[in-house]
């Protein structure tokens, strides 16, 4: 049988993260946490780049944008929506979700999802270097993975 999977190497990779200014603590924590995961896999520090979004739905377009500018190997996207603050909880992180799935999806780069969805900021807290660790660091450990995995599946066929 043979096996497929993906290792954790970053040297040689150029990576985006697209960070939610909303909640902004926590999307600051959650970029450190995806910085210090790409820099320890060995991901140069000068061949990360951030792009700020307002808020969660604005990722998608974003995130698109970049995966399909052919200069990142992957994109991890990093925000937190926080039931307590939003009557529209569902719709920002429904749209996020959805809209970042599809931008892998279109342009098969990998795009990795480390948006929080919690239901109060302690939560949230906990997840971007608390004590339940840190998601953008998770999301930056899935993006390495998935690049790897990528790089050594059968090509398509054109
Ligand atoms: N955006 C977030 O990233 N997190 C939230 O918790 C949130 N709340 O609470 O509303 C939020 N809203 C802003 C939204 O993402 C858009 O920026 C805004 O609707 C403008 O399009």
């Amino acid at each position: 049988m043979k096996t497929y999977e993906g290792g954790f190497e970053g040297r040689g990779l150029r990576v985006a993260v697209v960070a939610a200014r909303f909640n902004e603590t926590v999307g600051l924590r959650l970029v450190e946490g995806a910085r210090d995961c790409l820099v320890r896999h060995g991901v140069s520090d000068d061949d990360i780049s951030i792009a700020w979004v307002p808020g969660a739905f604005e990722i998608p377009l974003v995130a698109g944008r970049m995966a399909g500018s052919g200069e990142f190997d992957a994109v991890i996207c990093v925000g937190a929506v926080i039931r307590g603050a939003t009557a529209h909880f569902d719709y920002v992180a429904g749209t996020a979700a959805q809209g970042i799935a599809r931008a892998a999806q279109e342009t098969g780069v990998p795009i990795t999802f480390g948006v929080l969805t919690t239901e109060d900021t302690e939560q949230a807290a906990e997840r971007s270097g608390g004590k339940l660790g840190n998601k953008g660091f998770e999301a930056a450990l899935a993006a390495l993975e998935m690049v790897n995995l990528l790089g050594s599946l059968p090509k398509p066929q054109l």
